[in-house]
């Protein structure tokens, strides 16, 4: 009786187990800072992030310029989705925008120039 007692409850734990892992492989939600400015940097993020595999939506508010970025965790993770933005010529919270594509952007859409730094050709 103890024993089966025992097994009953080892398969109920793995079945949970398995329940969470498959949670888990569903989309996920990740919110993510980044340097926008107006409504043509979140058309280009929002436009490059498409492209990255595994990247299933993503909504940029200007108001914060915080991105939420639906995405399915087999296919890619949160480093993934920021070196992406940050591709695009934006910070991406901790990750700083690839310069070469910064430095192609608008003027209107670059970061406060009121932080001087060498940024000339
Ligand atoms: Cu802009």
């Amino acid at each position: 009786m103890k024993k089966h007692l025992v097994g009953f409850i080892a398969v109920l734990l793995l079945t949970l187990g398995f329940n969470a892992q498959a949670s888990d492989d569903k989309e996920k939600e990740v919110k993510i800072k980044t340097s926008a400015i107006c409504e043509m940097c979140k058309e280009r993020i929002e436009r490059n992030l498409a492209f990255e595999k595994g990247v299933k939506e993503s909504s940029l508010n200007l108001t914060d310029k915080v991105i939420t970025v639906k995405y399915n965790p087999k296919k890619t993770d949160v480093s993934k989705i920021k070196a992406n933005i940050a591709k695009t010529g934006y910070d991406a919270d901790e990750v700083t925008a690839d310069e070469k594509s910064y430095s192609k952007l608008p003027g209107c859409c670059k970061k406060s120039s009121s932080m001087s730094h060498g940024d000339h050709q």
